[in-house]
C-alpha cells in the first residue's frame, strides 16, 4: 500500500471519529455533564485541527537547541529570507514562533522557532517543548560545537514525542575540522554514559546528522594593490544550508504523507482515550451499581430456575442486556472490536454455567429440576441453587467489567478507529525508513 493510501485511511479515520463525538455530544445532552461537555469540545476541536492539517498538506517542522546554538539562523537560511531575529545575546528568542516556507508544490511547511531550552526554566521548558513537539512532524535538534550533557537530557526529553528528528550541526565555518561521524560518535557516547538510550541512538542514525553553517561569520579579506596600497573588507560568505535542505526535502517525499497521516491519528486517539477514560470515570459508581444489579439478578434467576437450557440462554440474555446498559450509561458505540470480544466472553460466561448445571448433577447426583420434585432433596436443591446462581452472578459481573474494558479499547481499536488504522499504515511502511525506527514508539504512545 503507498503512502496516498495511508493519507486516505487517515482522514477515513478522522472523519469517523468526528462523526462519533458527534453521537456522544448528543448523549451528553441528556447527562449533562459541564467537565465532560468541556472536554468533548476542546478534543473535537484537536481533532478537527488534525484534520484541516491533513487536507492540506501542511507539515510543521519545530527547532530546538540551546541558546544561540543558531536555531532562528538555521531556519531563516532554508526560508532564504531573514525573517526571524538573530543575535550573538543569549536568549533572543523569546516564544514559539512559526514561518512559513513555500516550496513551490502542494505541501506547506510551517517552521516553528523556540526559545532556548536552557533560556526558560524547569518545568516551563519542559511543557513548552512538549507541547510544541505533540504539534511537529518533525524535529530539528541544533547544535554548534561539542554536545553538552543538557543537550543529550534535552534530546532525550524530546524523544518522547516520538517524532522523527535530525541533529543539525550548525556553524562550521567555527568547526572546520569536525565531521559527521565525530559528532555520531560524540552522541553515542553520551548514549553510553546515561545508560545506553538505545532508543535515542535508534532514533537518530548517522544518517539524521547533518552539517550546515546557516549564518557563517564575515571573514577579513586582505587586498594588496599594485600601487602597494593594502586595504581589508569584510566578507559574507553565503549560508551553507543545502545538505539540510536536501534532508527534510528527501525524509518528506519519502515518509511525509505517511507522518501526517500518523500524526493526526495519534492527535485522535489520545483526544478520544482521554474522553473515553474521563466518561468511565465520571459514570464508575453508576456503572457499579447497574453490574451488581444485574448480577444479582441473574444469580437469583439462575438459582431459582429448574430448567437448565433455560438458565443458560437466559443468563446470556441477561448478559447482553447488561452489555447494551452499560454502552448507554456511558453512550459509548458498540464496535466490533468490543462486540467479538464481548461475545467470547458471554460464551465463557454461558459455558461455565453449562458446565455448572452437568457439575452439579454429576457431584450432587441429582439436578435442581429433580430435587424439586422430591421434598427429601430439597437441602441439595438449596445447594445447587446456590451454587449455580453464584457462579451466574459472578460471570455477569465479569462480563460486566470487562465490557467497560472493551468499550473504552473499542474506541480506538474499532473498525477505522485511529489505533486500528495506525497499526495497518505501520505494518505496510518499508524497511529502513524513520518511521520503521519510531514504529514500537507510536504503537505504545
Ligand atoms: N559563525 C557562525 N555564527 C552563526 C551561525 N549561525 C548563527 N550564528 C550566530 O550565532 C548567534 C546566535 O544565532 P541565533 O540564530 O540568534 O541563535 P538562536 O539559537 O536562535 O538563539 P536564541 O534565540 O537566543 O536561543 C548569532 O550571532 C548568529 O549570527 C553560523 O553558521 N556560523
Ligand atoms: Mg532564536
Amino acid at each position: 500500500m503507498n503512502p496516498d493510501d495511508h493519507y486516505q485511511q487517515a482522514q477515513s479515520s478522522l472523519k469517523h471519529t468526528l462523526g462519533w463525538y458527534a453521537g456522544f455530544q448528543r448523549h451528553g445532552r441528556y447527562l449533562p455533564s459541564p467537565e465532560l461537555q468541556a472536554a468533548v469540545r476542546s478534543h473535537l476541536q484537536t481533532i478537527k485541527a488534525a484534520l484541516t492539517k491533513l487536507e492540506q498538506h501542511a507539515v510543521r517542522i519545530a527547532v530546538f537547541g540551546l541558546v544561540s546554538r543558531g536555531k532562528s539562523a538555521v531556519l531563516n537560511a532554508l526560508v532564504g529570507q531573514n525573517t526571524l531575529v538573530t543575535s550573538p545575546i543569549n536568549g533572543e528568542t523569546k516564544y514559539p514562533q512559526s514561518v512559513r516556507w513555500l516550496l513551490g508544490d502542494e505541501t506547506q511547511i510551517e517552521l516553528i522557532d523556540t526559545p532556548g531550552l536552557d533560556e526558560i526554566e524547569g518545568q516551563g521548558r519542559a511543557t513548552m517543548a512538549q507541547e510544541v513537539a505533540q504539534q511537529a512532524d518533525l524535529i530539528l535538534f541544533v547544535v554548534a560545537g561539542d554536545m553538552t550533557r543538557t543537550e543529550y537530557e534535552a534530546l532525550r526529553e524530546l524523544r518522547r514525542a516520538h517524532k522523527p528528528l535530525i541533529l543539525v550541526f550548525n556553524k562550521i565555518d567555527l568547526y572546520p575540522d569536525v565531521d559527521r561521524a565525530v559528532i555520531y560518535q560524540q552522541l553515542q557516547q553520551w548514549a553510553e554514559n546515561g545508560g545506553l538510550d538505545r532508543e535515542l541512538t535508534a532514533l537518530i542514525s548517522l544518517d539524521e546528522v547533518v552539517m550546515v553553517a546557516a549564518d557563517p561569520a564575515p571573514f577579513p579579506v586582505r587586498t594588496e594593490w599594485p600601487d602597494g596600497r593594502v586595504t581589508e573588507t569584510w566578507e559574507t560568505p553565503p549560508p551553507q544550508i543545502e545538505p539540510l535542505r536536501a534532508k527534510i526535502l528527501d525524509l518528506l517525499q519519502q515518509e511525509g504523507r505517511s507522518l501526517l497521516a500518523l500524526n493526526a491519528l495519534v492527535q485522535a486517539r489520545q483526544a478520544t482515550q482521554s474522553l473515553v477514560s474521563k466518561t468511565i470515570e465520571h459514570r464508575a459508581a453508576e456503572a457499579e451499581a447497574l453490574i451488581w444489579n444485574y448480577a444479582k439478578w441473574k444469580a437469583v434467576v439462575v438459582g431459582l430456575n429448574p430448567i437448565a437450557l433455560l438458565d443458560v440462554v437466559g443468563g446470556a440474555v441477561t448478559d447482553l442486556a447488561l452489555i447494551r446498559s452499560l454502552a448507554k450509561l456511558y453512550g459509548l458505540p458498540m464496535t466490533s472490536f468490543a462486540a467479538e470480544k464481548l461475545w467470547r466472553k458471554i460464551l465463557f460466561s454461558s459455558g461455565t454455567l453449562l458446565l455448572a448445571e452437568f457439575g452439579s448433577n454429576a457431584v450432587l447426583g441429582i439436578g435442581k429440576s429433580a430435587s424439586l420434585v422430591d421434598a427429601s432433596l430439597w437441602g441439595t436443591w438449596t445447594t445447587t441453587a446456590l451454587l449455580q446462581g453464584g457462579l451466574a452472578g459472578y460471570g455477569s459481573y465479569v462480563v460486566g467489567k470487562v465490557a467497560q474494558q472493551y468499550l473504552e479499547q473499542g474506541c480506538t481499536w474499532g473498525d477505522r478507529g485511529p489505533n486500528t488504522v495506525i497499526r495497518t499504515i505501520l505494518t505496510q511502511v518499508d524497511r529502513q525508513t524513520i518511521i520503521d525506527r519510531l514504529r514500537r514508539d507510536w504503537l505504545n504512545s
